[in-house]
């Protein structure tokens, strides 16, 4: 089995947590956009190869190395839908720093004030919901976590507005799976 992807996405990373959670055997292959562009229909990173398995999105990988272990994945609808908010968050934040390297700005594009506004409530929203300090921690948490620890290390946003998710994420910074795969320091 062959991971693909990058060191620094997160979607990419909470497949690695998982994969050191599970201790499922698998190759980890650095893959940047131009493979990924080669390699995937989605043109994205994460994506995986089992045989004759071929999963593009980390979100079906996420079930496949849950469910290959023995786990179960998502039976709670109100965690898994927090996961798909985040996922909503996540996916907006990326565009928007993707296209402000091609000098495309919020300030410049009404849709792109609309993904920025949709950020901003979801940050709203999850500040409100209850979160654990210690593991174990769940899918929607992880992703969660991977989620705020990019955007603090690509400087998309800080948490000095959301306590709670700042007091959440230095919990998880603690957690051994996360830490090892941080992002590499820029
Ligand atoms: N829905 C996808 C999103 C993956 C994604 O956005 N990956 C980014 C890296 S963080 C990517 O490869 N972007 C390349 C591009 O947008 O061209 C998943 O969950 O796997």
């Amino acid at each position: 089995m062959q991971l693909y992807g990058s060191y620094t996405s997160p979607f990419v990373r909470h497949c690695r947590i998982v994969l050191l959670e599970t201790e499922l055997k698998c190759e980890f292959v650095e893959t940047d956009a131009a493979a990924s562009a080669q390699k995937s229909p989605s043109k994205k990173v994460p994506f995986l190869h089992d045989g004759d398995i071929q999963l593009t999105d980390s979100t079906s990988i996420l079930k496949y190395l849950r469910e290959k272990s023995g786990d179960t994945y998502f039976s709670d609808i109100a965690a898994y839908d927090v996961f798909c908010l985040v996922n909503t968050a996540m996916d907006a934040c990326v565009n928007l720093f993707f296209l402000e390297k091609e000098g495309l700005t919020p300030a410049r594009s009404d849709y792109l004030k609309r993904q920025q506004a949709r950020v901003d409530s979801i940050f709203t929203e999850l500040e409100q919901i209850p979160l654990p300090h210690n593991a174990p921690y769940n899918d929607m948490e992880l992703r969660l976590g991977c989620f705020l620890a990019w955007g603090i290390y690509r400087q998309r946003f800080s948490l000095g507005e959301y306590p709670k998710l700042a007091h959440f994420l230095e919990a998880l910074n603690n957690y051994q799976p996360f830490r090892d795969t941080a992002p590499p320091s820029l």
